[in-house]
């Protein structure tokens, strides 16, 4: 084995066979991570030195960041203020060194960003991550809606803005301090703690040669103190530096992990800060993490974890369950959540980025009253967060919605929203690691038919491949791979096949050549040889998606003559893509590796698999000239993600644990932006049982992105397996995924509008009920389904909460529960508690089908639950499923409205209006009919229904306190108005 670096020594070797035995372990057993493989806070210097700095100010009550904005230096125009901020510790002199920069703008959809950067560094900071992550330049705030106010006694320059002037950001000069107000109270607050540190790039100062007497001094560890004795000449003394201190200096120039030096040529250039959410109990978001929703103290008395969350995009198999190590995918995304506000923070950094959370206690004694009354800046109930980036300008969006959907419509204007993926893709996926050949993949296609079983897509992991060289197949077990696709397609199902980035290094194998001859991968440190690391195919090379000419290269590897035997039913899987590198320092790549531009890796981490995910998507979008859609699964994600396909939460393991844990990741991951998601259905590692597999189903078919996936080693578990009962239970979770698919299909277009997640935490949808704030074991669908997954053996009661005032009705039998309360709930082995929300309306197709584009010619039916009022609401998108068609306006939405007895059904206007000849889907698919209508809650049995002058057939049964009405074949339209009155 040789690398571009030279020989293999015997320490990588060393690495290397540790990891392929780490990994052959895990394909044997399930064990528990390998935390030695990963950092902790203490072995990354610039954790170690950001962190020791907070201890040091925690430490001392007089504590004032030594930060100041130089007061004559404030501008403020067209929406940016800018300043110059000094670091009176280091800079005795203003012109010791260039002030930081400090820029405060106020964007045109009511959010701001404060960004910091050095003014004239040695060499520029890295300040791209930008141009990949925001979807266009935003706008400022245009002069007018934004208001200066003067500036007060102390100093405190207040600006007020926001469409209605609603938002007020304070900034104080000395300490540096910025506060943003939401109706006047402080809600996120900036440096209020002091932990704003920034290390500016510097030259190494090389080692001095010693003097005898120097030496001795320095062995004192101590840095001279020049004091006036009492006859006023200068006198030095020594004070030792205090353990903190000397952490402060940690690691400055090179730092080692296990055999692995990492030689940061740049030197120490992290940053950090404190942002305060001021009154709020509960911040979610940066994910991932296998932990809660609410995230957890990691500072402070009683913390229950005592390291920082990290966010670093790592290949973590088998990760452990409440721990705040790093995964596979960042977004460094928080939002705080109490009764009286929510805000949001976005920390614009691709970097290793950690995060310490605090948590001050809840204010028992008078409220927030008390405190205005008090005058002190931090509400008693508040989370203090610490931020700490490796490298890069520190680049802060802060939001203040007034609510969540604000909130996630402010944020996904800069980030973008999830793509509208293809209808197939948010049914039913079978995958396994792996399926061994033609024959296998038809046997399993057909015990689907046989069993009744509908699913839409079939994957095929690395093995389908000529030894790991992507875009080939192996020929002696998929000798017609192009039939394959075929006879799935033919039933209207589609295949996927795996495409990691990593390339085997192999003169004879295409892809690996023409990298070469492009030049389009990854460089060494001194960027003057290739990359070589050992992945899957052995010793192999990254492609650098930063350059364009190789993303544009590797699009254009999906058309149908350079993949060959692809079709366009065959769609894409990218793994690995952190990018896991087993010969790597934690299986991943080393920081100091070279993409294109100059730009060291270390600052654009957590960014590469997104850009792998989006040239890859662009590959399929422009693989022919079909218009369509493309779908693409990827493991490692970022900030934008969402704009490129569905992501899913990697190595999971066939555990109870492992099923409870993918609620509140998928929760955590959904209000970060990213609404695609999902976790194998079964679990990655290990075998479930009959009992936990079918629990799995149950609790999967409510995850946006439905697949079932299973390690190399684990025994074969296709739905009907297990025999009966198991068959027919999971049987019916899939066919109930299947009739749900216009609402979850709905649910996708509103995200891809409006930035909202399609699974939500009950904290969104009920924001004034202090019960759910920290509730993460059941959860919304959209604003209509209450779903609790049942997550242990042997469970069947579960405790559910029923939110609000109104009711819930089982979307089974219709049974009805009454909130707001904790009741205990039926949740025999073929169930888990599911409930559909008064006042809504969900549409639906209830035949059973062999997939879902069998059902695309399907009447549908309206569940109404109606509130005490008697009323209810909801919406229908559809659309071709496939093309691009609806950015065109052909499409149908509609808002089905129940008021007064009468349910309307009413177009949406859109912003898109359909152009002419364009409609050829809606006025076909407008004709569908509705075929039944069953209204949930009402008080009487209903007798008369009427659509115009023609009556309608109805039955009612009494279900609990309240009827149940079932319409039969109203003959209506799902394209056109009506109106049908009910009585
Ligand atoms: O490609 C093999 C697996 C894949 O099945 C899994 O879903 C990925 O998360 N892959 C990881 C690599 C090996 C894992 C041990």
């Amino acid at each position: 084995m040789e690398s571009a670096q030279g020989r293999i020594t015997p320490s990588k070797r060393r690495t290397i066979v540790r990891s392929v035995l780490a990994l052959g372990l895990a394909l044997a057993c399930v064990s528990a991570v390998k935390r030695e493989d990963f950092k902790t806070c203490s072995q990354s210097g610039f954790c170690t030195r950001n962190r020791a700095y907070a201890d040091i100010a925690k430490e001392n009550p007089q504590w004032a960041s030594p930060f100041q904005l130089n007061p004559s230096s404030l501008r403020l125009s067209n929406g940016v203020l800018t300043g110059d901020l000094i670091n009176v510790q280091e800079d005795k002199q203003p012109s010791d060194k260039p002030a930081l920069a400090f820029e405060l703008h106020l964007l045109d959809t009511d959010a701001a960003r404060v960004r910091i950067n050095e003014r004239n560094p040695i060499q520029p900071r890295y300040d791209g991550v930008q141009d990949t992550v925001l979807i266009k330049p935003y706008g400022h705030a245009t002069e007018g809606s934004y208001q200066k106010l003067s500036k007060d006694e102390n100093g405190v320059l207040t600006i007020q803005y926001g469409a209605q002037n609603q938002n007020t950001v304070r900034i104080s000069s000395a300490p540096f301090k910025v506060e943003f107000l939401v109706n006047g109270v402080p809600t996120v607050l900036l440096n209020d703690e002091g932990l704003l540190r920034f290390e500016r790039l510097r030259n190494k100062e090389e080692p001095k040669v010693e003097e005898e007497g120097e030496k001795q001094e320095e062995e004192t560890s101590s840095d001279p103190l020049v004091e006036q004795n009492a006859g006023g000449n200068d006198i030095e003394i020594a004070i030792e530096k205090s353990e903190l201190e000397k952490k402060l200096e940690e690691n400055l120039w090179e730092e080692r992990f296990k055999e692995f030096t990492d030689s940061k040529p740049r030197g120490p250039e992290s940053f950090g800060m404190d942002i305060t959410f001021s009154g709020i109990n509960h911040v979610y978001g940066i994910p991932e993490h296998a932990s809660s929703l609410s995230l957890k103290a990691t500072r402070g008395p009683d913390a229950p974890y005592t390291e920082p969350y990290r966010l670093y995009n790592l290949d973590v198999f088998e990760y452990e369950g409440d721990n705040p190590m790093a995964l596979y995918g960042s977004v460094p995304f928080m939002l705080g959540h109490s009764k009286n506000s929510t805000a949001a923070v976005f920390w614009m950094n691709a970097a290793e980025t950690w995060i310490d959370v605090e948590k001050s206690p809840e204010d028992k004694n008078g409220g927030i009253l008390s405190w205005i009354k008090s005058k002190k800046a931090v509400h008693p109930a508040a989370t203090k967060t610490h931020w700490i980036s490796e490298a890069g300008v520190l680049d802060l969006f802060v939001f203040l919605g007034p609510t969540h959907r604000d909130i996630f419509r402010q944020y996904a204007s800069l980030v973008g929203t999830t793509a509208l993926p293809q209808a197939f893709s948010i049914a039913y996926h079978q995958c396994r690691w792996n399926y061994n050949n033609q024959k296998d993949v038809a046997e399993v296609d057909a015990g689907f038919d046989e069993h009744d079983i509908p699913y839409d897509v079939l994957w095929l992991d690395i093995e389908h491949t000529n030894g790991k060289r992507y875009f080939t197949w192996d020929e002696a077990k998929f000798p017609n791979p192009t039939e394959m696709q075929e006879s799935l397609s033919s039933k209207g199902r589609k295949m996927v096949t795996i495409i990691d980035p990593h390339i085997k290094k192999d003169g004879d194998y295409y892809v690996s050549k023409e990298g070469a001859d492009l030049d389009v991968y990854i460089k060494n440190k001194d960027a003057s040889s290739d990359f070589d690391g050992w992945c899957w195919p052995g010793s192999s090379q990254w492609i650098d998606f930063y350059n364009p000419k190789a993303r544009d290269w590797w699009a254009s590897q999906f058309s149908y003559d350079k993949y060959i035997g692809s079709t366009r039913s065959l769609f894409t899987w990218n793994d690995m893509n952190e990018p896991s590198v087993f010969s790597g320092p934690e299986i991943t790549i080393p920081k100091d590796v070279i993409h294109y531009g100059n730009v060291e890796h270390r600052n654009v981490h957590n960014l590469y698999g997104t850009m792998f995910h989006s040239a890859t998507a662009q590959g399929l979008t422009h693989r022919n000239e079909t218009n369509q859609r493309p779908f693409v699964l990827s493991r490692a994600f970022f900030a934008g993600t969402q704009r490129f396909g569905a992501i899913w939460t990697g190595d999971n393991v066939a555990s109870w644990e492992h099923l409870e844990l993918a609620s509140p990741m998928l929760l955590t991951i959904g209000l970060s932006g990213i609404p695609f998601s999902g976790a194998d259905v079964g679990g990655f590692f290990g075998n479930p049982d009959a009992e936990l597999l079918t629990r799995w189903y149950q609790a999967g078919i409510y995850y946006p992105f439905f697949r079932a996936h299973a390690h190399l080693d684990s025994k074969r578990r296709e739905p009907w397996l297990f025999g009966e009962p198991y068959t027919t239970q999971i049987r019916e979770a899939i066919r109930t995924r299947y009739t749900l698919l216009p609402f979850w299909y709905t649910l996708f277009q509103e995200a891809s509008v409006e930035g909202t997640p399609i699974i939500r935490p009950m904290f969104t949808e009920f924001p004034e009920d202090e019960a759910v704030f920290g509730m993460d074991d059941q959860y919304m669908v959209g604003d209509a389904i209450l779903v609790k997954p049942v997550v242990k053996s042997a469970v069947v009661r579960s405790n559910v909460y029923f939110a609000g005032k109104e009711k819930w009705f089982d979307i089974k039998d219709y049974s009805v529960e009454q909130g707001p309360g904790f009741k205990d709930i039926d949740s025999p082995a073929d169930k888990i508690p599911v409930y559909q929300r008064a006042g809504t309306i969900v549409p639906k197709r209830e035949r059973p089908r062999r997939s879902s584009k069998a059902m695309e010619n399907d009447p549908f039916t309206l569940v109404i639950a109606l509130d005490s009022k008697g009323e209810a609401s909801g919406r229908l998108y559809l659309d071709d499923g496939e093309s691009f068609n609806y950015e065109k306006g052909d499409y149908i939405l509609r808002e089905f409205k129940v008021s007064k007895g009468v349910l309307s059904s009413r177009k949406v206007e859109s912003a898109v209006p359909a152009s002419s000849g364009e409609s050829s889907f809606a006025e076909k698919a407008g004709g569908l009919r509705i075929e039944r209508i069953v209204i949930l809650g009402a008080t009487t049995p209903l007798t008369n229904v009427t659509v115009g002058d023609r009556t309608v057939q109805v039955n009612c049964a009494q279900v609990g306190g309240s009827y149940v009405c079932t319409v039969k074949e109203p003959q209506v339209a799902v394209g056109k108005d009506f109106d049908l009155s009910f009585a």
